[in-house]
Order: C-alpha cells, then sequence, then structure tokens
C-alpha cells in the first residue's frame, strides 16, 4: 500500500514536471515566432488560396530551431498537385538556353546588350494565367531571378532589372502575381543563388570556372547574399501578394567554404509569410526551415535524373519537368512531349503524392509557342473530365506499377485505378487488400469483374483499353490496404 502511494506521489510529481517542461516550450515556442514574425496578427490572415484550408492551422509550425510554414500551406500544397514552372529573362532574346551567358562565356557588357532587345510587348498576364487555369493547375512559379541575376520585378536593388535596363519597363512579377489573385491560382517564385552578374558573387562556383567574364578578381559573398537577402525582403513584403512558394536553386555552385545565410532568408520570408512554401533544389531531402522536397527532371523516388536524390521524404513533394527539352526558351526545339506523355507524369506524380511543375520556356515576344498551348489545353480537358482522380488526392495505397497507379480521395473518397500503359494481361493482379464491393469503368459506369484472394484481381477481358488513362473506380467497405504478391 506504502509503495502504490509512493509511486503514485513519484508519477504526480513526475506530471508536474512534464507540464512545467511542455509549458516552458509553448512560451519558448511563441517568443520564438514572435520574434521571427512581426505582426502575427497580419501575417496569420489565410491567403486568397487558402481559403477552406484554414482548419488545418494558420500557425507557423516550430521545429526545433526552425520555423516552417502553416499546417494549412502544406496541406493546400499538396492538394494542388499541378503547377506551371516558367524560365523567362533577357536569354531569351538569343533563344538558346538560360545558361546562354555561361555556355557561350560571355562578358558581362556584351551580355547586358541583351537586356535593350527584351521587350515582351505580347505578354499578356490574363492569358497566362488564363492558360494555366485552363490547364487545370493551381499555382504559378517563375523565375523572379535566374543565374545570369537578372530581376523581372522594380528592385530596389541595383539596376540590373526589367524597368532599369529594357524598353519595357514593367514589372513582370507584379503583373502576373495580380492576375494570379484575381484568377484564384497561387502564385510563386524561383530565385538564384548563383549569380553569374553580381561582382560580389565571389569565391567563383564550379560553373565560373575557365570563364572570366570581366568582374573583379575579388568579392566578398556575404555582400552578394545581403543583397540577395534584400531582394527576397521585397519580394516577399506583400508587395507581390503572398507568395504561396520558394523555388531556390543554385546553392550546388559552391559546395563548400561558403555559408549562404539560408536561415536568414528562410526567416525573411515565414517573418512576413507565414504560409510561404519554401524549397531547395539543392538535390537532398529538405533541410531547416524547408517545406517541400523538390525533384528535378524526375519523379520522386526515381532516378531519371543523375543529380537527384532517391531518398524521398515525409514533406510534400515536389517535381519540376521540361515540356520540351529546354527550361528557358530555344527556338529550335520542338521537341515537344505528347499531352499523353505530360498527363501520365502529372497522374504517376499524384499516385506517388507528388506535385508536378510543368515549364513553360516564353520567347522574348511574351507570347507563349502555339505548340505550348495545344498542350495545355488538351491537358486541361481530360483534367476538366477526370481531374477529381489526381486533384486533392493522395498516392496509393498500391505502390506505383510500371502500368499504372492508384490515387485516393481525402477523407473518404473515392478510390482509383489509373491503367497508363498496357498491362498485356486478362488479369490484372493489384496488390491490394480489403472489402472490395464494386469496380467500375469511370467512363459510363461498367460494371468490372473482379475477385478477391488475398489480393484483388480484375478481370479485363471486357475492358477496351484508352490511350491515355483506363480510370476505373473501386468501391470499397472500409480501407484497403497494400500487401505484398
Ligand atoms: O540550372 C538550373 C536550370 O537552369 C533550371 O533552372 C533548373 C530547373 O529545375 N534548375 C537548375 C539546374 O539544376
Amino acid at each position: 500500500m506504502y509503495d502504490f502511494v509512493q509511486i503514485l506521489g513519484i508519477k504526480r510529481q513526475l506530471s508536474l514536471v512534464f507540464l512545467v517542461l511542455l509549458g516552458i516550450s509553448c512560451v519558448q515556442n511563441k517568443t520564438k515566432r514572435e520574434e521571427i514574425i512581426e505582426d502575427v496578427e497580419e501575417a496569420l490572415k489565410p491567403p486568397y488560396y487558402l481559403k477552406g484550408y484554414e482548419h488545418y492551422g494558420l500557425e507557423p509550425q516550430i521545429d526545433g530551431g526552425t520555423i516552417r510554414a502553416s499546417k494549412a500551406a502544406y496541406q493546400w500544397y499538396r492538394d494542388a498537385t499541378f503547377g506551371m514552372f516558367i524560365h523567362w529573362g533577357v536569354y531569351s532574346v538569343e533563344g538558346k538556353h538560360e545558361w546562354e551567358m555561361q555556355r557561350n562565356k560571355w562578358q558581362i557588357d556584351d551580355y547586358e546588350d541583351l537586356a535593350p532587345k527584351f521587350n515582351p510587348t505580347e505578354f499578356d498576364a490574363k492569358e497566362w494565367v488564363s492558360l494555366a487555369k485552363e490547364a487545370g493547375m493551381r499555382y504559378m512559379v517563375i523565375t523572379s531571378k535566374h543565374h545570369d541575376g537578372f530581376a523581372l520585378w522594380d528592385t530596389q536593388q541595383g539596376d540590373w532589372n526589367i524597368m532599369d535596363r529594357t524598353p519595357y519597363k514593367k514589372d513582370i512579377i507584379k503583373a502576373l502575381a495580380k492576375e494570379c489573385q484575381k484568377q484564384g491560382i497561387a502564385f510563386g517564385l524561383y530565385h538564384s543563388h548563383l549569380d553569374w552578374h553580381h561582382p560580389e558573387y565571389y569565391p567563383r562556383g564550379y560553373t565560373s570556372k575557365g570563364w572570366d567574364n570581366g568582374r573583379p578578381d575579388s568579392g566578398d559573398i556575404d555582400k552578394y547574399l545581403d543583397y540577395m537577402n534584400a531582394q527576397v525582403a521585397e519580394l516577399s513584403s506583400g508587395e507581390y501578394g503572398p507568395i504561396s512558394s520558394w523555388w531556390f536553386d543554385g546553392v550546388w555552385d559552391i559546395k563548400e567554404g561558403v555559408d549562404w545565410r539560408m536561415k536568414e532568408t528562410y526567416d525573411i520570408i515565414h517573418k512576413n509569410l507565414p504560409h510561404s512554401m519554401i524549397g531547395n533544389n539543392r538535390f537532398s531531402v529538405p533541410q531547416f526551415g524547408e517545406d517541400y522536397q523538390v525533384f528535378e527532371r524526375s519523379l520522386p523516388g526515381h532516378d531519371t535524373y543523375e543529380a537527384n536524390t532517391k531518398e524521398v521524404s515525409e514533406y510534400p513533394l515536389e517535381s519540376a519537368d521540361t515540356m520540351n527539352k529546354h527550361w528557358g526558351y530555344n527556338a529550335k526545339d520542338k521537341d515537344f512531349k505528347s499531352p499523353k506523355q505530360l498527363l501520365h507524369y502529372l497522374i504517376r506524380a499524384a499516385g506517388i503524392n507528388g506535385n508536378l511543375l510543368m515549364n513553360v520556356g516564353p520567347p522574348p515576344s511574351g507570347k507563349f509557342q502555339p505548340e505550348v498551348i495545344e498542350r495545355l489545353k488538351a491537358i486541361g480537358q481530360w483534367n476538366r473530365k477526370y481531374g477529381e482522380s489526381v486533384f486533392k488526392t493522395r498516392g496509393g495505397p498500391m505502390a506505383e506499377q510500371t502500368w499504372g497507379v492508384m490515387t485516393q480521395g481525402k477523407e473518404g473518397g473515392k478510390t482509383y485505378l489509373h491503367i497508363l500503359d498496357d498491362p498485356k494481361k486478362k488479369f490484372l493482379d493489384i496488390p491490394v487488400t480489403g472489402k472490395v464491393t464494386k469496380v467500375t469503368l469511370f467512363d459510363g459506369g461498367q460494371e468490372v469483374p473482379f475477385t478477391l484472394n488475398g489480393h484483388l484481381q480484375i478481370d479485363l477481358s471486357a475492358v477496351v483499353l484508352d490511350d491515355i488513362d483506363t480510370l476505373l473506380i473501386i468501391e470499397k467497405e472500409g480501407e484497403l490496404l497494400q500487401v505484398q504478391l
């Protein structure tokens, strides 16, 4: 009896200690949050694209020594599924490559002469955003600054920008930010750490080896980072709306000996925009302060691009890829992926819980190429009919197969089987188990026979396969579970 009372006493003391520790950590979190976010009340107001997501939580997530975007933003991002990436800048005048400056070893003075030739009079923010929307895209991410350092907005940091150097003299980033808000899709930015133009970007990275482009052979990377952070502060000040995501790129240029001061950059963003999702194309799982994992030219876990890591984190995932072969405008590149290939990319991404950020490299005129428009429209046509099987879904429970993927509506929604490539079998073994009650074709509702014997087997003998996606709906009671075949 005495022992029991003593144990109870110790337990109570332990609980008190626990509560005190919890209290201290809450106060610390609060202090940390308020340290970073100046106007908490203002910052916590949900941005326009987060309508309906408020209940997931608008507070930024405090994670050890770092601050991450809100849970509402994470959920929105996972649901968004499909976005438009845009690589645009003065390099489009040459019509070769966004790395044109480096590839052809330009001198800074000569490269700067491209700016007066960049006059995109046919650029129409309304048309770009409408096309993205028509394709079913839920967000847009454009290069505010690529590796050539040129700023597509009215930056107050120096004059290497659209306002001071081009005849166009209009803030492209602001026009798109406003239009996205107007048409209800989210707006994000790509921003390069690597900079071939700024004199203080020194020591030079591997991309500058053997290329003396006229900059002094000295510099202070901290001065460059002050400049870059001041630009990031401009763009996340609210002037450009609530930037839904950031896509940083280029730290791989200098792998050692430089402190990129990433925490400082990320805190500048989250200070004003606690819902802004931060990604960094550093070919690794997200690190401190980062909110989603970026895969370039590859689906998560695939190895179609050797620089990528095969490690797939629990964070939201995104694959970025080109429609043809180039990111920036290349006048000769007509090697566009077909609408079917692009749709397969999107559906497979959804099947493994990733977003697809599909790139467009506009010409210097500002008008999308007809091939791009054609593909956006074709994808939109499919999405309007079958989009419920892709958007606001989660991948699985079946792991991706060579012939297709499975998706499931969130919170008890429908379960879909996407047969993308001919499995060349009459009976399709699906490695899931559970109480399946019915399998039907999405198109027309024809019932498809099946058996359940440790796993689901679908009889495809009477099914005419669709060229893009033979979409089946699997009705069930309770959950389906993945099994090993
Ligand atoms: O060097 C860039 C490249 O130009 C482009 O921006 C892509 C987009 O994923 N990222 C970099 C290469 O890793």
